[in-house]
């Protein structure tokens, strides 16, 4: 049997094998669940436990408002830490479309604070607006733009974002702000100056104040100062001294910390917010929940073994990204810090114990306005927020996507079925794979190969027995329109006969330990070391990597899988770097680490770009990632596992993923790790059908479960799943289309289409594809039907296939035997499809349209059509087409969606099905350029179905039809 243990040793020998065992079965593998020994808790971080120490109330600082700076978009001034005088400096802006930025760095740090580059998270500077002084006094000063006022105070110091006269957003209103300014070892000149200088101020202001008339107390009373000023001072000097300050050592990991405590932190509240979501990446619920007993939500890139379902531990990908959301508004914000993150929530209702909404309802109710409260905790960087004022969520997506960009429209093959395991063994098992599906009608795009694929796991390279014609083997699987995904980790192995190992080390391009000397740890290669991605000038050595004559037995039919760039590491501290790694311009990996996967990521796709002279759009997966990755392409859940409870929370985490701009993601179909059973596997593909990442994957020691392996009910259920994927394709790419355009996400929480429906606001086992879909996976064993909560008030939703409708803004049972995926349209809306099912999408793309319009109770439906070469950027020079489609007193009509787009099709119109027209009509007119002709059609009086046969329109004309 050919197992990863039998590869490993193989490749490295016994010897080396033997290391490898011991190191990953005591770092990763070692039990069957998640090994929380191999992770960090909050208290086990010295910067966490230093920020959650600290008290409301307790921050230090005061704004100097004598050093206001106005500067049209933005205003600057000066804080100090009363304790020790450090200053910081604030800067809030007023950023276009509603957003604001607020900013806050050391004045004269002994080291430059690392920023991330603008450039990278951000895809460019953010374009500002003016603010006017409202007000200004000594104490504060009230800064407007839009409708939005920013009112900053001085004494406590805190931010408030006001909108119509109700706070929305505030920061530091728990003075929780603890900024750990750089200082030198050994010296801790920091809280010398620091107390000198409240000496100094003391006396300054004593001297200023008048005569007290107790003079006969003065002398007690400064003697009490002075002996409060003592204990302040030896307060101060214990913090100075907290031995994890200036190294730390996690298990047998010691963290140098060469440059000391750098961490910042601060709280930000949400007054009149009882739900928060985003931060992903978390195995948890969409609502996120308090931290109160828990550690904070942690984002920290990290290869976490078998993980845990429902809780606050960090995973592979980290995008600091909140979004709150009431019956009145949506808001959001960006933490911009790529450093280890910690997020505590509380909030004054969710954390009421029993006794107190007792005693509120005795008192008549509680007239307390809920708030959430948030706090921020980062190892090091700068405080750098966005606060995005909405006010609905799509204007939150809109201006979050002008900060870090938005998925950029995929291909179509990436949006279709994909096909992986780990791995497929040679290329006739590739071809038999391919072969098979095709032998069961299985529609599938893209067949992918793990790392058993290379030759000793050296990336770029083939296993020349296994897979010795790689090019012949990839022509095959295109030939049908398909295409190929490989592998490629960011570890290199060190060997120097290992041409891209060679190249990065000779040029110096490999990532430093604190000595100088290029890191070495241990990956699937054995002994490996990294390159330096956050390098612009590595990331292009990469790239350049993906040409065709370098990386030989490529074509343009094969794309790119980068796993294991949190970095994985298996002998590091908590399986990834160690903290005091050095990358270019001496920057830690402290300060960067959430970052190493997203700049993996780009250079791979840049790769991809660069290969095809930018013709090509790039399709790479990765498994870390970071705010703005989805510039880049798509992300997966991981290691997830074959059992019901990771299926249910494959729902929440996209939805989160969503929410925060990583849209084109999905889970492994079936579950990772263990062997699904048939009904599992069945239900699996069912919701992954509808999500919007749909790739089927298995460990290596997994049994085989290739749809055809299935038996035949269920191989029969799981290909109609993939088929209904296959003809619902123009829906998800209009809506990754306009996902790009807009930065709406194609997978929402129903409370983004239903704001003020209180009921949805923690709903997440259901959810909305667009607007116009409600998906109710089925996700519990033995299921044959399930209570949908169907939203809109006066709405009607109608069944896909029975077209049975259903009453908005109530619950109902619906039946979901075996066979039935729990998939509603909502009446009003007008969704493309196309029927004729083909092996692949590439097979598809001449094929018509099916048109299914959905009446609303007036009888109206809407909806469009995006169209271009699906694979090409020729449509960013407008070869493209958006159709507008409308159904309005008994007339379909369709109307191009806006001037620039211009694209020549041979996609014709094949059927219309009208749902809930009440009465058949008599005549049918289609009026295409003044012509009119008849039409023939079909009509079901049980829920009202019209089929109009062959309107044979090219979808890119402009036509009417008139039902009368
Ligand atoms: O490359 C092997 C696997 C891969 O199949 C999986 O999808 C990744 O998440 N990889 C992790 C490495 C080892 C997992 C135990």
């Amino acid at each position: 049997m050919v197992t990863s243990e039998n590869l490993l040793r193989d490749r490295l020998g016994w010897r080396r094998m033997f290391v490898v065992t011991v190191l990953v079965l005591l770092s990763v593998t070692s039990v069957i669940s998640v090994n929380r020994d191999n992770f960090k808790t909050c208290d086990q971080s010295g910067f966490c436990k230093r920020h959650r120490a600290m008290q409301p109330g307790s921050s230090p600082y005061v704004v100097l408002m004598d050093t206001l700076k106005v500067m049209g978009t933005s205003v600057e001034v000066q804080l100090v830490n009363r304790k020790n005088n450090i200053r910081l400096l604030l800067q809030v802006s007023a950023v276009k479309d509603n957003s604001a930025r607020v900013k806050i760095n050391e004045m004269d740090p002994i080291k430059k604070r690392y920023e991330i580059p603008v450039g990278d998270a951000l895809v460019g500077e953010p374009k500002l607006q003016d603010m006017k002084v409202l007000d200004r006094s000594d104490k504060s000063i009230t800064l407007g733009f839009e409708d939005n006022k920013i009112l900053i105070s001085s004494e406590p110091f805190r931010i408030d974002f006001i909108n119509k006269e109700e706070p929305i957003i505030s920061i530091n209103t728990q003075a929780l702000l603890k900024f750990e300014h750089y200082r030198k070892k050994d010296s801790p000149q920091g809280w010398i100056e620091g107390v000198t200088s409240w000496f100094s101020d003391r006396f300054r202001a004593e001297e200023q104040a008048p005569p007290g008339e107790e003079g006969e107390n003065k002398e007690d009373e400064e003697k009490k100062e002075e002996e409060n000023v003592e204990e302040e001072k030896k307060e101060e000097h214990k913090e100075e001294e907290e031995p994890s300050m200036w190294e730390e050592t996690y298990k047998s990991f010691p963290d140098s910390k060469p440059h000391g405590p750098s961490s910042v932190g601060v709280d930000i509240s949400f007054p009149g917010f009882e739900h928060v979501y985003g931060i992903p990446e978390h195995a948890d619920s969409m609502a996120l929940k308090t931290t109160k007993s828990t550690d904070p939500y942690r984002l920290f890139n990290l290869d976490v073994f078998e993980y845990e379902l429902y809780n606050p531990m960090a995973l592979y990908g980290s995008v600091p990204v909140m979004l709150a959301h009431n019956e009145k508004r949506t808001v959001g914000i960006f933490w911009h810090n790529a450093a280890e993150t910690w997020i505590d929530i509380s909030s004054n209702t969710a954390d009421k114990n029993f006794f107190s909404k007792i005693a509120d309802i005795v008192k008549g109710g509680s007239n307390e306005i809920p708030q959430t409260d948030t706090r921020w905790i980062s190892e090091s960087g700068v405080i750098d927020v966005f606060v995005m004022l909405g006010p609905s969520a799509h204007d939150v997506f809109y201006q979050y996507a002008q900060l870090t960009g938005t998925t950029n429209l995929p291909p179509l093959f990436a949006v279709s079925y994909h096909q992986c395991r780990w791995n497929y063994n040679d290329q006739d098992d590739v071809k038999n794979v391919d072969a098979m599906l095709d032998q069961y009608d299985i529609p599938y795009d893209v067949i992918w190969l793990d790392i058993e694929h290379t030759d000793g796991k050296k990336y770029f390279t083939w296993d020349n027995d296994k897979f010795s014609k790689p090019e012949e083997m990839i022509n095959n699987v295109a030939s049908k329109g398909r295409k190929m995904v490989t592998i490629v980790d960011p570890h290199l192995k060190r060997d120097d006969n290992y041409q891209e190992y060679r190249e990065a080390r000779d040029k110096g391009y490999m990532v430093k330990n604190k000595d100088g000397n290029d890191y070495d740890g241990w990956c699937w290669p054995g002994s490996s070391s990294w390159p330096d991605f956050s390098n612009p000038e590595v990331r292009k050595w990469w790239a350049s990597k993906f040409h065709y004559e370098d990386y030989q037995g490529s074509t343009p039919d094969l794309f790119t899988w980068n796993d294991m760039n949190e970095p994985s590491v298996f002998n590091g501290p908590e399986i990834t770097f160690h903290k005091d790694v050095l990358h270019h311009e001496g920057i830690e990996n402290r300060d960067l680490h959430n970052m190493y996967g997203f700049y993996v990521q780009q250079a791979t796709a840049e790769g991809q770009l660069l290969r095809s002279d930018n013709k090509e759009r790039p399709f790479v997966l990765t498994r870390a990632f970071f705010a703005g990755s989805q510039r880049f392409g798509a992300v997966w859940t991981g290691d997830n596992m074959a059992e019901w409870g990771h299926l249910k929370i494959a729902n929440p985490m996209l939805l989160s993923l969503n929410l925060a701009g990583i849209t084109l993601s999905g889970a492994d179909v079936g579950g990772f790790f263990k062997n699904p059973d048939t009904e599992l596997l069945t239900r699996w593909y069912q919701a992954a059908a509808f999500q919007p990442y749909f790739r089927a994957h298995a460990h290596i020691d997994t049994k085989r479960r290739e749809p055809y392996l299935q038996p035949e009910e269920n191989m029969k259920i799981i290909r109609n799943a993939i088929r209904a994927r296959y003809s619902y394709l123009p829906f998800w790419y209009t809506l990754f289309y306009d996902g790009e355009t807009k930065g709406v996400p194609p997978m929402r929480p129903l409370w983004v289409e239903y704001p003020t429906d209180k009921d949805t606001f923690s709903m997440d086992d259901e959810f909305l594809i667009g607007s116009s879909l409600l998906v109710k996976p089925i996700t519990e064993a033995g299921q044959t039907g399930t209570q949908v909560y169907f939203p809109g008030e006066g709405q009607v939703w109608y069944d896909v296939e029975t077209f049975r409708p259903y009453p908005g803004k109530q619950t109902t049972y619906v039946e979901a035997p075996l066979s039935k995926i729990p998939v509603f349209q909502r009446g009003g809306s007008i969704v493309p499809r196309k029927l004729r099912i083909r092996r692949s999408s590439s097979l598809m793309v001449h094929d018509p349209f099916t048109l299914i319009v959905c009446l609303d109770r007036k009888g109206a439906a809407k909806g469009s059509l995006y169209i271009d070469d699906y694979h090409t950027f020729n449509y960013r020079q407008g070869e493209y087409l958006l159709r507008d489609f409308s159904f309005d007193q008994n007339e379909f009509r369709s109307q191009s969606g806006d001037q620039f787009g211009k694209f020549t099709t041979k996609e014709w119109l094949e059927k219309i099905v009208v749902v809930g027209l009440r009465t058949e009509p008599t005549k049918a007119v289609l009026k295409v350029k003044g012509e009119e002709s008849s039409l023939q059609w079909e009509y079901n009086s049980q829920y009202g179905q019209l089929i109009i046969r062959k309107p044979g329109v090219n979808i890119a004309s402009d036509f009417s039809i008139k039902l009368t």
